[in-house]
């Protein structure tokens, strides 16, 4: 996908009428597709400035859509981020059901890896594969230079038996075999690196 491509998406997606008027298989709950182009960004600007909601759905057609048409980070070249929450939800720090939370991130080497854990993570999560539905808020993959990550971010950081049950069952899911670790946004806000948990 072309800067130009995914910077047009981030404004209103029009999805096809067919598409958007059958409506045939719902979803638990609704969720939003946010995309963060980070490849030009402005002197002194502020983070989250170019973060953008694109689209909330709640049917697996609009779904398959959205993520055929614009939502494949490894066909992205520059930094960016992109994002899948619980509808409602802001992908930032300030927000309150993230403010106390934290995420498991997955660093990865290969772009075709990134794709997968980004794909299977999506279905995991708009197909309510986790028993602790309601403490998730969302997933994101970020593109970047050097390495990228995908981060599953959840609500309660200090209920560790949560985020390791959460963080054992994405494993799971993503079918990583090496150790992943749990990060407090509150660390992060006070720049300080470490994970708390691992699993
Ligand atoms: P990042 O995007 O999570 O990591 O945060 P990246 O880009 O891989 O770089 P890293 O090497 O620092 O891991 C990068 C920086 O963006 C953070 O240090 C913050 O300054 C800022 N930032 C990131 N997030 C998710 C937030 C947020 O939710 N709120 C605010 N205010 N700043 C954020």
């Amino acid at each position: 996908m072309s800067i130009e491509v995914a910077a047009a998406a981030a404004a209103a997606v029009e999805l096809p009428t067919e598409v958007a008027e059958k409506q045939p298989h719902r979803l638990e709950r609704k969720w939003s597709f946010w995309f963060d182009n980070q490849s030009k960004p402005k002197q002194g600007a502020t983070w989250g400035a170019s973060l953008r909601k694109v689209y909330t759905f709640d049917t697996v057609e609009e779904f398959w859509c959205l993520y055929d048409q614009i939502f494949r980070p490894s066909k992205f070249t520059g930094n960016a981020d992109f994002h899948l929450f619980r509808a409602g939800v802001e992908p930032k720090w300030e927000d309150p059901e993230c403010a106390n939370g934290g995420k498991w991130t997955v660093n990865s080497n290969r772009k075709a890896d990134m794709d997968n854990m980004w794909l299977e993570t999506l279905m995991a999560l708009i197909g309510e594969q986790f028993d602790e539905g309601d403490e998730l808020c969302g997933v994101v993959a970020s593109v970047r230079q050097r390495q990228d990550k995908v981060s599953l971010w959840t609500k309660t950081a200090a209920n560790e038996a949560v985020q390791m049950g959460i963080g054992r069952k994405w494993k799971e899911i993503i079918d990583v075999p090496d150790k992943i670790s749990y990060s407090f946004h509150d660390d992060a806000r006070s720049k300080k690196s470490s994970g708390r948990y691992s699993v």
